[in-house]
């Protein structure tokens, strides 16, 4: 049986534990170092029997698996000992060492070989090294590896989302060329800290290695079992393939100069097992530390035990470098800033064209406290350099935004650029069969070899933009058929955007815009299951006045998102709840959206040209009401315009305190109920508080100090996700 029949079977394997202590335990000679004193790796070829004897002991004590010594021989890290030619060499023979100790084994038990591929000594995420090079020096480690007859490619002791993506893509040509059956597996080494060493979290790993395609994922090295409790959970729960784990033995403590790892060997086999039999781990082995009586111990621990059934679903997500976002959100829809575009912004575009880039920065960055899920960014701009004006954004934003960054550009080297330089899951933005269907073919690959999502836009060659419901499921239908059938995304990797033209100009042709990206999104959700859906949400109002376009575009958002709609791009500061629309505006953005009468746009239009900008719906309306009213009204509409005057005007007839608790709180209350119902979005949310603290902020020299020494506990918690 191969190792994957085994592992669909729901088999326990065990893996080895350390290498490099039990070499140190070892009495080795100068000369079968080689002139390469220290580089371990070396040893493979020229004091073998050392090697196997280390696999043999581990074999011996119960390991179905053992790794290579293999952990440093890509090609940088060799070439730190001059041995920069010899990579394919000694992995090869690495290999082979391995599966001929396996071989020698004659009582029939099945064993297997993993190569181990360690993590070199740059980091790519902080620029250290670039995709390129780490690529080019793990090829030749895999090829060899492949050659040797490894089972697995193990891509361990991971500390950077970024370098194993690269490398896990090596791993897929070498597959591909040579065509072996070989287990891609990850292990990923979580700090104290809970992160990564560049500080990527469990749900960002989990988001990246599901969409790089790997088999196994687990984690290795930095701290005892114990602490890798809430991590293993998390894997088994959300990742689709398997799940492995390898401890260390107990935490190390360094003393007197030397790392020294206390637990003992019963206790970590007792404590690896509960992961196999509660959490449904099916690898488990030892890093640093362990030796052959750990293996004895874990295999003595899980000898009857089964690893528990897990449900294997995935849940799809985007990631930036340091965490996941679900890609669908509840309540939808999800998201994406849109601010940073210099398509769609003067600022932006003034900023780029001045290089300011902590500038661009910092619009990227307020998006995300407005309450974006995701970010646009797109820096074409005609005469510049895109590929360098892109690589230069994102190169800074990677490890400046928790939010996943959604790459906006047609230009296929600019994605490919991009996509380099990213160690977390982005969404592209975007394909569409204007170039005909090889070159969108050329966009879908790329996203599937790099593990993004894709956003494709219902434009075709010979119509352009599809202007009909029909005409946009049968694109729509079309790249699902490239990027799905002959590419092999999954049809949840795809974001289709129904394209929508604009209700502002008045264009006869253009009236039942509205109805036919609506029907088109209901169409494509229905016909392509799976698919998400997405709107730039402006375009439907371009054109219009600042005022009724923020009514357009929210009652739009609204109606799109029951019609299916997952994912908007839009300015979240310029949509209001639908709670904070007057019903006869929202009336009129209804008759023009549904193309109701011949007169809707100009009424529509009519209906705003006496407001001042920046004031509300249905303010004048307002102002009669009783100022307990309005004063709900600024918190329900996040809308701090004039909330001195108002609360001055409340004071009057009640104290600051009861304002407070009976005016501001009860308002506070209606938005969690409109939020928790799926009528309120977050962003909204928080500008409803911002109102709410600057309220309070007024009120505060009108609250009486009362003596507070009686001291008291107050707990936060906060809720995941
Ligand atoms: N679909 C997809 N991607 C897209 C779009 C889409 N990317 C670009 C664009 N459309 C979405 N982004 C924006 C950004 C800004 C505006 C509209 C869409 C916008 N800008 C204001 C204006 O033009 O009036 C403000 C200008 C300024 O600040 O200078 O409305 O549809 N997949």
């Amino acid at each position: 049986m191969t190792l994957r029949e085994r592992l669909a079977a729901g088999e326990l394997l065990i893996l080895d534990g350390a290498m490099g202590t039990e070499i140190q335990k070892m009495e080795i000679r100068e000369e079968d170092w080689g002139g390469h004193h220290g580089c371990n790796e070396f040893l493979n070829i020229s004091a073998p029997h050392l090697i196997a004897e280390v696999h043999r002991l581990y074999y011996a004590a119960g390991s179905d698996i053992v790794e290579t010594n293999t952990f440093g021989a890509s090609e940088y890290v060799l070439a730190e000992y001059g041995l920069a030619d010899r990579v394919r060499e000694i992995n090869s023979a690495a290999a082979r060492l391995a599966r001929s100790v396996a071989d020698g084994f004659s009582d029939g038990k099945l064993r297997y070989v993993a190569g181990s591929i360690g993590p070199g000594t740059r980091l790519a995420s902080l620029g250290q090294i670039d995709h390129d090079t780490v690529y080019a020096a793990y090829r030749p480690q895999l090829e060899g590896l492949a050659e040797g007859g490894v089972d697995i490619f193990m891509v361990e002791t991971c500390q950077d989302p970024l370098h194993f993506k690269t490398v896990i893509e090596a791993a897929h040509d070498v597959i591909g060329e040579t065509g072996r059956d070989i287990m891609i597996l990850l292990s990923v080494t979580i700090e104290t800290t809970g992160t990564m060493l560049v500080g990527s979290d469990i749900g960002a790993v989990i988001s990246v290695a599901s969409a790089m395609g790997v088999d196994i994922l687990g984690i290795n090295c930095a701290t005892g079992p114990d602490l890798m409790a809430p991590y293993i959970s998390e894997i088994c729960q959300t990742f689709p393939g398997y799940v492995m784990v390898m401890p260390n033995a107990g935490m190390p403590q360094n003393i007197g100069g030397k790392m020294v790892y206390s637990l003992p060997p019963e206790e970590f086999g007792q404590r690896v097992a509960r992961y196999v039999s509660e959490n449904g781990v099916q690898i488990a082995g030892g890093c640093c530390g362990t030796s052959p009586a750990y293996i004895a111990a874990l295999h003595a621990a899980t000898r009857g035990v089964a690893p528990a059934r897990r449900a294997r679903v995935r849940t799809w997500s985007l990631a930036s470098l340091y965490s996941a976002q679900g890609m669908l959100q509840e309540p939808r829809p999800l998201m994406i800033g849109e601010r940073a575009n210099t398509n769609g912004s003067r600022r932006f575009k003034e900023l780029l064209t001045s290089e300011n880039w902590d500038g661009i920065l910092e619009v990227i960055a307020d998006q995300e406290t407005g309450g974006s899920h995701a970010l646009d960014l797109c820096v074409a701009y005609t005469g510049r350099n895109e590929v360098r004006d892109m690589t230069l954004a994102i190169a800074q934003a990677v490890t400046r935004t928790r939010l996943p960054l959604v790459i906006d550009t047609t230009s296929v080297e600019v994605m490919e650029a991009s996509l380099k330089l990213y160690g977390g899951r982005p969404l592209v933005n975007s394909v569409n069969l204007e170039s005909g269907e090889a070159h969108a073919e050329r966009v879908c690959r790329l996203a599937k070899r790099h593990g993004a999502a894709l956003v494709a836009l219902t434009i075709d060659e010979i119509e352009g933009m599809a202007k009909t419901a029909g005409k946009k499921l049968e694109v729509a239908r079309r790249i699902h058929g490239i990027a799905v059938d002959r590419v092999g995304l999954a049809p949840q990797d795809l974001v289709f955007d129904v394209l929508t033209f604009t209700l502002g100009s008045g264009d006869q042709d253009s009236r039942n815009a509205g109805i036919e990206t609506l029907e088109g999104i209901r169409q494509v959700k229905a016909a392509l299951p799976g698919v998400w859906t997405v709107l730039g949400l402006s375009n439907i109002s371009f054109g219009l006045a600042p005022q009724p376009r923020k009514i357009l575009n929210s009652v739009f958002l609204a109606e799109a998102v029951a019609a299916g709609l997952d994912m908007a791009i839009v300015h979240a500061a310029s949509i209001l709840p639908m709670a904070a629309i007057a019903d006869e505006d929202r009336e009129a953005a209804l008759a023009l959206i549904y193309n109701r009468h011949e007169n809707a746009l100009f009424d529509f239009i009519k209906r705003f040209e006496d407001r001042t900008g920046g004031t509300e719906a249905a303010s004048e309306s307002s102002a009669s009401l009783p100022v307990e009213k309005r004063l709900e009204q600024a918190v329900l509409r996040g809308n701090r315009a004039g909330l001195d005057l108002m609360l001055d005007e409340a004071r009057t007839s009640r104290d600051a305190l009861s304002i407070i608790n009976e005016i501001l709180i009860p308002a506070m209350k209606i938005v969690g109920e409109l939020f928790g119902s799926g009528k309120m979005q977050l962003p909204f949310v928080l500008q409803s508080a911002e109102t709410m603290r600057a309220a309070v902020d007024l009120l505060q020299p009108w609250i009486e100090k009362k003596d507070a020494s009686k001291p008291c506990s107050m707990v936060l918690a906060t809720v995941r996700g």
